[in-house]
């Protein structure tokens, strides 16, 4: 099916391979790498990182930790423990004495604290701490509704509001449209989605797609993609094989989920891609492509085994969140390699290529600032090999 092809292959049937050569190229020059290959790389794109975690109770401290700081608006040390935690995440083994992490990167003084109290009293009073302190409770709270920020959660808190009856009993508070959908489906959307609702997904808007465009191209991306077996939402790539049909066929595919009577949220950004401002120097979080945000409705009926539902929920469906993004064809193995995540390793991705080879990367193209030309991309192989990266594969990049 559309589903397991796109979990293994990712790359669109209509665009040939022919870079592929580039996958015997020797991989990172020494020049690069003065470290022995045995070390840990302070970069998570190499790095292989599966979903299983040897390191739990060290990341989930560590991702409290990162979190309580963005909360604080500290960026630096918010980033400093997500790498942390991701070059933990990353070990085959389990660390079990503070010695084998003085040869890790990554890992400040601060860290190394961390994972001492916890190897000696099986848990961090900081973080503990921290998990009772009652406004990260109550950030956390408001940032889990959809469409609620740190900004937000914080002017929300701020104003003395504590709860979500405070914020909708409060007059002078104005939610905008993604807001209220956020509140108005919070159950169900602050419910993983299984792999299985995301198979089922990806089945109606493969109907849709191909009804609209029978050699469009739709891949999974996002968590699924990387072999999770749960996420907060389900992404997908949509394009078409014509250049420049692309935003007509999500725009379509759209119109017909609404027809469909499944459309419960709909928040369409037309795209905004222009060739002749790349390479773009700035740090964007989001690219320029036309996407949409969707919450649709899924039924009990549509989904292999059911839904996971509790007993008293009778509804027979489910509010999930997806998002779909539209890129040129030609876009698209940049696009795939930038929603295909984790965020972590994109980040690092794009600080490699900066930092090591001089390099600009984001999800519309690969810039290379000494020869001053893109290099073009069929598959996301082609961009690994012209970073000089050896490939890792999707699963791989949980970091
Ligand atoms: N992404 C990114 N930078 C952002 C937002 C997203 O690089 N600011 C990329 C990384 C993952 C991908 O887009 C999809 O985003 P999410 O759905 O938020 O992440 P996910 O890995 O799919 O996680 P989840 O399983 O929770 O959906
Ligand atoms: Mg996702």
């Amino acid at each position: 099916s559309w589903f397991t092809d796109s979990m293994r292959e990712g790359k669109p049937v209509a665009v040939e391979t022919r870079h592929l050569i580039q996958e015997t190229l020797p991989a990172t020059p020494e020049a690069t790498t003065p470290t022995p290959v045995s070390t840990v790389s302070q970069y998570a794109c190499q790095r292989r990182t599966t979903t299983q975690n040897n390191n739990k109770i060290f990341t989930d401290a560590f991702e409290v930790l990162a979190e309580s700081h963005e909360f604080n608006d500290m960026e630096g040390p918010c980033l400093a423990f997500r790498r942390a935690a991701s070059v933990l995440k990353s070990l085959p083994w389990t660390v079990q004495n503070l010695r084998v992490t003085e040869d890790l990167p990554c890992l400040g003084e601060h860290s190394m604290c961390v994972i001492e109290e916890i190897l000696q009293h099986g848990r961090s009073f900081e973080v503990e701490k921290i998990l009772s302190d009652e406004r990260y409770q109550i950030l956390k709270l408001f940032t889990s509704v959809f469409g609620v920020g740190p900004k937000t959660a914080e002017k929300w808190y701020r104003r003395g509001l504590r709860s979500f009856s405070d914020v909708l009993a409060e007059p002078s508070i104005h939610l905008n449209r993604m807001q209220q959908s956020g509140f108005l489906h919070y159950g169900d959307i602050s419910r993983a989605v299984s792999k299985a609702e995301a198979q089922a997904l990806g089945n109606i808007i493969d109907e849709a797609v191909h009804a609209i465009t029978p050699d469009a191209i739709l891949t999974l991306t996002g968590g699924f993609r990387r072999g999770k077996d749960f996420g907060h939402d389900v992404d997908f790539i949509v394009t078409t094989p014509q250049l420049g049909k692309e935003e007509r066929l999500l725009t379509s595919v759209i119109d017909r989920l609404k027809h469909q009577g499944i459309l419960l949220y709909c928040e369409y950004q037309a795209s905004t891609f222009d060739e002749s401002k790349l390479p773009s120097y700035r740090f964007e979080a989001m690219d320029h492509f036309a996407k949409c945000f969707l919450i649709l409705r899924l039924e009990d009926s549509q989904v292999e085994g059911g839904l996971q539902t509790a007993e008293e929920d009778r509804r027979g469906w489910r509010a999930v969140r997806v998002d779909l993004v539209s890129p040129p064809v030609d876009r698209y193995a940049f696009t795939l390699l930038g929603w295909s995540g984790s965020r972590q390793f994109e980040r690092d991705l794009r600080r490699f290529a900066r930092m090591e080879r001089r390099m600009l990367l984001d999800n519309h193209a690969l810039y290379d600032k000494t020869k001053k030309e893109f290099l073009a991309a069929t598959t996301e192989k082609d961009i690994f090999a012209h970073l000089g990266l050896e490939y890792i594969e999707p699963w791989q990049r949980n970091a």
